[in-house]
């Protein structure tokens, strides 16, 4: 009886069999392919998206960042303010470095609107992020201003409702001057600013809203 050397199991590829292998590994080869080169073109994209939502939130998060560390407020509107921080620690405040590359310890945020509902905020004139404005209501209006300003002092709550407006401490006999703005000492009795904006960066509209609590009020 003829024995055989090779079982099925043992034998090697034939030249067809290589020929179908090879065929069914380029056109596997072209599907890996389309689905990588799919998948970086998008995540190129996201990136170039979560880039520019990074530059509005390092600039928010210096908008917070400065004001918590802010020890006094020398001027508050709805669309601006300025904090005195004393970034080098010395214990006085220089508004204005006598080194170039110093600190500015006087520091100015403001809001600038725009029709287009893209504005800017920036910090000392400059830009610090762009695409702002106020949060709106369904029917295109300021739900409130982009800053608002808040007292702790809960005895000057007037209309009892939990919280100090800056209103609230204008119109407190004996610490305000009743003239519709929060100014002079009125500054003193503020302890929080509330941030409320949104940034649209290419067609996409983000959200952005804190309250920071001043240092010296802490
Ligand atoms: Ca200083
Ligand atoms: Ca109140
Ligand atoms: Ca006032």
């Amino acid at each position: 009886m003829p024995s055989s050397f090779a079982t099925d199991s043992q034998r090697g590829f034939t030249l067809i069999e290589m020929l179908v292998a090879m065929g069914l590994f380029a056109v596997v080869s072209v599907g890996f392919y389309t689905v990588m080169f799919s998948v970086s073109s998008g995540s190129d994209r996201t990136t170039s998206v979560s880039g520019v939502s990074q530059e509005a939130r390092l600039g928010f998060n210096r908008l917070v960042r400065d004001t918590r560390e802010g020890q006094a407020l020398r001027s508050a509107q709805s669309s601006s303010y300025s904090v005195d921080i004393d970034f080098n620690g010395n214990g006085s405040i220089q508004p204005t470095p006598a080194d170039p590359s110093g600190d500015y310890e006087r520091v100015r945020f403001q809001f600038n609107p725009s029709s287009n509902r893209r504005g800017t905020v920036t910090l000392n004139g400059e830009v610090l992020m762009r695409g702002v404005d106020c949060l709106r209501d369904g029917s295109g209006n300021c739900r409130q201003p982009v800053f608002t300003y808040s007292s702790g002092r809960l005895e000057y709550d007037s209309n009892k409702n939990g919280s100090v407006s800056a209103g609230e401490i204008d119109q407190a006999p004996g610490v305000g001057n009743n003239n519709g703005a929060l100014d002079g000492d009125e500054l003193g009795f503020i302890s929080e600013v509330t941030i409320a904006m949104q940034v649209t960066e290419d067609e996409a509209t983000s959200e952005f809203f804190t309250q920071v609590q001043l240092r010296n009020q802490r």
